[in-house]
């Protein structure tokens, strides 16, 4: 259905977000929202500076605002939300730019054009489409690089895959100082902001495109997936871009899923490893790559920043390096903010996989991503979220917080709200060890 509202708690339709037609068999799903980020307009107190940051050696409170009180609706959440993404854009990745001045391009059954233009400068790029068998329009997967994504599940599932090229928007093997791609042609190749960001931008942008021609693709049920440095880009397009209504990343390592804070000890590749090996990161996180107890946000929040909608974090317990432990640290810390939302059965981690090598295409994977699909896309599944974490690799949420979720009350205080309405329990506490 195209038709669109949001249920807020008291019942009452007043935005794009929820489709109002949901039936029994898929009301644990939520629609993504129409607009890439709906906190635009939230009134957010300065931020910090970075030279006059609190050390923590546990994981912020997702819970609690930049004002120090705590949210107590979930109507509340849309301004915290804003107030996350904002800290995460300053410390973390640098800044993701609004839609620009002119985005327009081209839909078919193979491919997609994107160009752009602001402010005098404009750029472009492409994508590939290859669709599943069957009539469109079809929901799509953004697949992020050439490897690792199971494209013959996705497409067996029922939706189109969109072939990626990050590179073409941000490049990798480029000094800090003179970045190259499509978006550093449009914002300076000396923008502070790092590749995942652009990378995410150069995602909105092809979402942009769709939401024009839609049929071919649907516009309102996008995926995104890839893995490794893929796997790092995929999180971050979901957790910056609210029309993504699942969110896949695989095996991302640092600059990923895991917590930046880091399990001690557990041999992921270091922030300062990282950092120098590309510029993944924004810059203005080369300042926290030794410290990042001082970081007022972590990766949890990134995990809260898709909530309610779906994620399907796939992680390899066997390769220490990727920071397994750490990513399910992070997973389990995000969770408690889709718990708190009532979205509990929205999120799936992964890591309880046999075979070794880094991006294998894994059997354990195919009926969740399929699963996935169904349930977020397709919109004919709902199946309930599930926290497979491998012995091999299991992170103790406990020993990182001192924070407790807060039964968050249904008040729209603060609309609008992509919360859909209580219509299931949340699920039961994700195992914390
Ligand atoms: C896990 O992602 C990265 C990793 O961070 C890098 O250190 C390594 O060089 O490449 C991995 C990757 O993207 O592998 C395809």
């Amino acid at each position: 259905a195209l038709a669109v509202a949001v249920l807020l708690a008291g019942g009452t339709a007043v935005a794009s977000v929820l489709d109002a037609t949901t039936s029994p068999a898929d009301a644990a799903a939520v629609l993504a929202s129409t607009v890439e980020n709906e906190g635009a307009t939230c009134a957010v107190p300065a931020l910090p500076d970075a030279g006059s940051l609190p050390t923590n050696a546990r994981l912020p409170d997702p819970f609690r605002r930049l004002d120090n009180s705590r949210i107590t609706t979930t109507g509340d959440w849309r301004c915290r939300r804003e107030e996350i993404k904002r800290l995460a854009e300053k410390f973390v990745y640098g800044e993701k730019p609004a839609k620009p001045q002119s985005v327009t391009g081209t839909v078919s059954s193979s491919g997609i054009t994107v160009n752009v233009s602001h402010n005098g400068r404009s750029s472009s790029f492409s994508a590939s489409v290859q669709l599943p068998s069957g009539t469109g329009p079809f929901p799509a997967v953004v697949v992020l690089g050439g490897f690792g994504a199971d494209t013959a599940a996705i497409r067996a599932a029922g939706a189109a895959v969109i072939s990626y090229d990050p590179y073409a928007v941000g490049r990798e093997g480029t000094p800090r100082t003179n970045k190259q791609g499509a978006f550093y042609s449009i914002y300076g190749n000396t923008s502070p902001t790092g590749l995942l960001m652009a990378w995410a931008w150069g995602v909105s942008r092809i979402i942009d495109v769709l939401e024009g021609n839609q049929t071919v693709l649907r516009a309102d049920a996008t995926g995104v997936t890839g893995c490794s440095r893929f796997g790092k880009g995929a999180f971050v397009v979901g957790a910056f871009d609210q029309r993504i209504a699942l969110t896949m990343p695989i095996e991302s390592g640092t600059a990923g899923v895991p917590i930046l804070r880091g399990v001690p000890g557990e041999g992921a590749q270091s922030l300062s490893s990282a950092y120098g090996e590309q510029p993944w990161f924004g810059d203005a996180f080369g300042s926290f790559t030794g410290s990042p107890n001082r970081l007022p946000v972590d990766t949890h929040e990134m995990v809260a920043m898709v909530a309610p909608r779906g994620l399907f974090v796939m992680d390899n317990p066997h390769i220490a390096n990727l920071g397994p432990r750490s990513a399910s640290v992070a997973a389990l810390g995000g969770a408690e903010v889709y718990r708190a939302l009532g979205a509990g059965d929205n999120i799936t981690y992964w890591s309880d996989v046999q075979d070794g090598s880094h991006c294998a295409n894994r059997p354990e994977w195919r009926t969740p991503l399929q699963q996935n699909i169904q349930k977020h896309l397709l919109r004919t599944g709902n199946a309930p979220g599930a926290m497979r974490i491998s012995s091999r690799a299991q992170g103790n949420l406990a020993e990182w917080r001192d924070w407790t979720t807060p039964s968050l009350g249904q008040s729209p205080s603060n609309p609008p709200s992509s919360q859909p309405p209580s219509s299931q329990p949340p699920s039961s506490q994700p195992p914390s060890s």
